[in-house]
């Protein structure tokens, strides 16, 4: 009545799955796969921390953490291209004749679904995480922290200008006392900058015209460095001073000798 074909049973997604995952390639480069996304996990939980810049801050203590968790959702999709990479490199076909043809390439839908979901969730987990860390930074709430002190951030082709409104100080260099939240209110005068104390996590638009907002509170005492983060000029690489995280006796005393008052 029917050929051969006919009596075929269509095999279910089960079964074409099963058979995706039992070829020689896809084990290879799933196990090489394996490999990478538990070396990234690693990277990114233990020395990946020491490349960053050091934490002096709220701010910069939560940055670090979510590159740490960044690093962790995006390991997996590396550990797929980095996996199938290193399979071809390693089954690459050396000397003058072409390798033979193999077989035909055939589309297979559950595996598309599959990696299409997975990924899918991936991106999710990064968005709604991002999201919510935005939501806490310092830029959300820069303009409700209390008590906070305040210091104007003037970008200037191509110094920064920091002034202390409630201490009657202006200062080329950014002093702050450590574990006293700061509000920055940065401008311009001229171009557009990017006031970006490194250390503190901190890095905001500063727009002549307008104002923005960022705030932090300093965790560690000693330097860190403050540069401009938008091309600005034929300086802009020179836009650069130090700031120093100070007890508050110091931050005091730094206060008077520049002519201003405590509070
Ligand atoms: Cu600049």
């Amino acid at each position: 009545m029917s050929g051969h074909n006919d009596v075929e049973l269509k095999p279910t997604p089960g079964d074409r799955l099963t058979k995706f995952f039992r070829r020689s390639d896809v084990i290879q480069s799933t196990i090489f796969g394996v490999i990478v996304t538990i070396v990234f996990v690693i990277l990114g939980g233990k020395f990946y921390t020491q490349w960053m810049p050091e934490i002096m801050s709220t701010d910069m203590k939560a940055i670090e953490k979510l590159m740490v968790v960044f690093t962790w959702i995006s390991a997996p999709v590396c550990g797929v291209v980095l996996g199938i990479a290193l399979y071809t490199f390693l089954n690459r076909h050396s000397g003058d004749t072409p390798p033979p043809d193999g077989p035909a390439t055939r589309t297979n839908g559950p595996i598309v679904l599959l990696w299409s979901v997975v990924t899918s969730l991936l991106a999710l987990t990064a968005v709604i995480y991002g999201i919510t860390e935005l939501n806490s930074s310092s830029i959300a709430t820069a303009k409700n922290a209390e008590d906070a002190m305040v210091v104007n951030v003037v970008g200037n082709q191509w110094v920064w200008s920091f002034e202390y409104p409630e201490l009657g100080v202006q200062s080329h260099e950014l002093m702050l006392p450590i574990n006293r939240a700061v509000a920055f209110h940065v401008t311009s005068v001229d171009v557009n900058h990017s006031f970006w104390p490194v250390q503190l996590g901190v890095k905001i638009d500063a727009n002549k015209l307008a104002e923005t907002f960022a705030d932090t509170t300093p965790t560690k005492l000693g330097e860190f460095d403050v540069k401009c983060a938008e091309l600005c000029g034929l300086y802009h690489a020179y836009m650069e001073t130090t700031g120093e995280v100070m007890t508050k006796a110091d931050f005091d005393n730094w206060i008077l000798e520049q002519g201003g008052h405590t509070a």
